[in-house]
């Protein structure tokens, strides 16, 4: 089979192209990546010698690229390629539009057009919007996006919709929760905290840090997209989440105890602007109808994270100096 996966030399990609070669011998995985700031081509260092696996840098919002990729037939797109950090969206929406919102629409179009046989679109928890104490979402649940970058995959989401609905192409949309393992980019607050910690710097935590998440170990959300490849009906969308629910605070305090670093490091910081209280999805329908499991427990997946970031410090650390630093500064300057 041969699969194109955009955003693959992102975090989730990477860990998903190193899993699907590994489990089938008779998939080609192309790799159409843009290489933003997350993008990182030392994510694939071991696989980017295998004779099924071939690097392509390139735009998805650009047609000509687009079109000259899926020139060379394909089977499947599996559509990473994102602007995917909040943060960043709020400082400036505009690359999200671009990318999330008509990067999206031009893959869309060129799968049409090519004929490709199942279009599926990583989207995420955060299109839902936010709940208050009670309750999680389903598939069903309203889109209520509240930050730029959950409205740009919320407008993607309806424009897979309507491809569907409209050319009848095979679209599938995942809408996975909070990811977390190797190779994240230490911008989101796992791998900030393991790598802030292992600095001795001080961890922001913002607002009163009781805003709740829920979080699954990457391996257990690329085993549940191999599953919808190969199980998955096309014009429905599947939750995928790790039906662990934590304070970030507490979550933080977790961390630091597994690392023996002092609670002294947490540092309060102002609140994110539309900051979501809670996420919790309902993932009935994965475990039901395709009979999915999630196979690593928080307490395992937080201790192999660790140790992996302990392990691959010049990874991090490459990635700890330049531009990321004027980033860090420009966030963090109101500590
Ligand atoms: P990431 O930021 O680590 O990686 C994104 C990748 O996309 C990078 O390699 C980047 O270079 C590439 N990219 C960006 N713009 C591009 C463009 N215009 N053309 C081609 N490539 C481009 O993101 P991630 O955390 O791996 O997330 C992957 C996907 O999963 C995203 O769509 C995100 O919305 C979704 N998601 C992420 C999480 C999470 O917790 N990280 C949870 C649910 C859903
Ligand atoms: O320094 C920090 N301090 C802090 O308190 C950072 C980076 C985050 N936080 C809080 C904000 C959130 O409540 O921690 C929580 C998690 O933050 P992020 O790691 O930025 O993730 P989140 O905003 O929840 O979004 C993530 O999950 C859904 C991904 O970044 C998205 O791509 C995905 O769609």
């Amino acid at each position: 089979m041969k699969v194109l996966v955009t955003g693959g030399a992102g975090f989730i990609g990477s860990n998903f192209i190193r899993y699907v070669l590994s489990r089938h011998p008779d998939w080609e995985i192309t790799n159409l990546d843009k290489l933003t700031y997350a993008g990182n081509l030392d994510s694939l260092r071991d696989v980017d010698s295998c004779p099924r696996y071939l690097f392509v840098k390139g735009d998805i919002a650009n047609r000509k690229v687009v079109d000259k990729v899926l020139k060379q037939g394909f089977d499947v797109i599996v559509n990473f390629a994102a602007e995917s950090h909040v943060d960043r969206s709020i400082i400036d929406s505009s690359p999200f539009i671009k990318t999330n919102v008509q990067g999206t629409q031009v893959l869309l179009e060129g799968a049409r057009q090519h004929g490709v046989k199942l279009f599926l679109h990583i989207s995420t928890d955060e299109v839902y919007g936010s709940l208050g104490t009670e309750g999680k979402f389903t598939e069903e649940s309203p889109l209520l996006p509240n930050s730029p970058y959950a409205a740009s995959k919320a407008a993607a989401d309806c424009l897979c919709r309507a491809y569907y609905r409209t050319y009848g192409l095979p679209v599938i949309i995942t809408r996975c929760s909070n990811n977390y393992g190797p190779f994240q980019f230490p911008e989101k607050l796992i791998p900030l905290v393991i790598t802030n910690a292992l600095e001795d710097k001080s961890i922001p935590i913002y607002g009163n840090g009781l805003n709740v998440r829920d979080w699954i170990y990457v391996a257990d959300h690329c085993q549940a997209l191999d599953l919808i490849i190969q199980q998955g009906k096309p014009g429905e969308i599947y939750n995928i989440g790790g039906n662990n629910n934590t304070t970030n605070l507490e979550l933080v305090k977790y961390i630091l105890n597994i690392m023996g670093k002092p609670r002294s490091l947490i540092t309060f910081v102002s609140d994110r602007p539309g900051h979501d209280r809670r996420y919790a999805l309902d993932t009935t329908k994965i475990r039901q109808q395709l009979h999915w499991k999630l196979t690593t427990s928080f307490e395992e997946g937080l201790r192999r994270t660790i140790q992996w970031y302990l392990e691959n410090e010049s990874w991090w650390r490459k990635i700890k100096s330049g531009e990321y630093i004027k980033y860090y500064h420009r966030m963090y300057s109101q500590t």
